[in-house]
């Protein structure tokens, strides 16, 4: 990690720049907490803004509930390496806010000749402003910063969540939600509306709906929000003809999450022709779900252009260079007997995750796996097996071509265990690894070299 303090217009700030914990699996950033992502694409990088959790400890007021105190940029060029670009905008350095609030929630950014807008909700000091939430403005030259907040929130909108969207005319909109889900045009400043907000009517009435994230493709206008259907949120979308409505609700983006976390906040972008997904869940804090990290999947449309649904995966996107540390608990598949993954330490989850293969024939996979075209000659497998075990790393299915047969010494500390590769096969390919003495085998990460 490096860090340097950068000075601008006489402010200075400490900028982190950092790889080490960023990735293209699920979820792609572990070294800190984030939430609601909203993904842009500027000058063809990815520049990601999301919310920032932090344990609730921190924010003696709201135990058990949301404590977001800053906002990170990050960046990458390929959705698998992500640059970390520090803090942007702090809740005490907005004249506006209420201090220590810890009520930064979900941000947006927006690009405008040259300049970018980053949007924010927050608690304002002045209670005659807004009772809750309203939203305020910050602007840089570049994305990554350094911001200039704007020293009075937006007039006229109360409420959370910002979206802005700028149409193929140039006319930008701002969208925001306050338990309905509201829209406005932007004057060309960016700062103030240039017309009353409308509330979107056509939307469900029963559950709360927040997140709108509002896309254009193909002519079509993509109003996406999540919405609590049943008990906690699932993402939704409604589409027209119009980026003010009206809307007609069409369908389910993301079912709700399996392990219960009651949020779920979105944006959709394309890039490099792909459409994708970024989303939130608790990955990292399993037992608070107001500890977020964001996540991404791809996204594809029927021919109608309707969205089909997207099923969340631990393995995310991009390919993992066999040279790289490949962590298979972030799998594709795991067998139903005898496989599980589980934290390498239950006190400090930012240490990530291991898979247990503990019958024989259990198996992980992990698709992706980019050999390249250098013969590669060996595996590493940094595994712990209290009483010696064995595996076996296939390629493409369970019963694919053999790599390698590797054996793991008993005993009760981590080690590298290594086997040549039986067969070199380039390109990329699913790996399995699988259990063939069926004694419990855990595994941090492999590698090939
Ligand atoms: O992150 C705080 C709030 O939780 C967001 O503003 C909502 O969209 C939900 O994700």
């Amino acid at each position: 990690m490096k860090i340097k303090t950068i000075i601008a217009r006489g402010i200075s700030f400490l900028v982190v720049f950092c790889t080490a914990n960023a990735l293209a699996q699920n979820p792609i950033i572990r070294n800190q907490y984030t939430a609601d992502p909203s993904a842009r694409v500027f000058n063809d990088r990815i520049y990601l803004f999301p919310s920032h959790d932090i344990p609730p400890y921190t924010n003696k007021n709201k135990e058990n509930w949301f404590s977001m105190e800053d906002y990170h940029v990050f960046s990458s060029d390929n959705l698998t390496d992500w640059t970390d670009h520090g803090m942007i905008v702090t809740q005490n350095k907005v004249p506006w806010v209420k201090p220590d609030s810890f009520s930064m929630w979900a941000p947006d950014c927006i690009a405008r000749n040259g300049k970018y807008y980053f949007y924010f909700p927050s608690t304002p000091k002045d209670t005659t402003i807004a009772r809750g939430f309203t939203i305020g403005v910050a602007i840089a030259d570049k994305p990554e910063g350094p911001y200039k907040v704007q020293p009075d929130p937006i007039k006229g909108v109360k409420g959370i969540d910002p979206n802005v969207f700028i149409d193929k005319d140039g006319q930008a909109y701002l969208y925001w939600s306050q338990g309905n889900i509201y829209g406005a045009k932007l004057k060309e400043n960016m700062t103030e509306l240039a017309s009353e907000p409308v509330k979107f009517d056509n939307l469900p009435e029963k559950g709360l709906k927040e997140g709108p994230y509002l896309f254009e493709r193909n002519g079509t206008y993509y109003l996406t929000y999540p919405h609590v259907e049943n008990k906690i949120e699932r993402l939704e979308y409604a589409m027209g003809n119009n980026p003010l409505g009206p809307f007609k609700v069409t369908g389910v983006i993301m079912d709700e999450a399996a392990n219960g976390c009651w949020t779920n906040h979105h944006s959709v972008i394309q890039f490099k022709k792909q459409w994708y997904l970024f989303y939130h869940n608790n990955d990292l804090s399993p037992s608070f779900d107001k500890n977020r990290s964001v996540r991404i999947d791809s996204l594809t449309f029927n021919g109608d252009g309707t969205i089909k649904k997207v099923i969340p995966t631990l393995r995310g996107v991009g390919n993992t260079p066999a040279k790289a540390k490949i962590q298979a608990d972030r799998y594709t598949s795991l067998s139903t007997a005898g496989a599980s993954v589980a934290f390498l330490d239950a006190a400090d989850a930012f240490k990530g995750w291991k898979t247990i293969l503990s019958a024989p024939k259990a198996f992980v996979s992990y698709d992706g796996v980019d050999f390249g075209t250098k013969k590669l000659k060996k595996v590493l497998v940094q595994a712990n097996a209290p009483t010696g075990g064995a595996i076996e790393i296939r390629i493409d299915r369970i019963d694919g071509p053999l790599l390698a047969k590797v054996k793991v010494a008993s005993g009760t500390e981590w080690k590298m265990a290594e086997a040549a590769l039986l067969k070199y096969v380039p390109g990329t390919h699913s790996i399995y690894i699988i259990s063939t003495q069926g004694t419990p085998v855990e595994i941090d990460w492999i590698t090939f070299e």
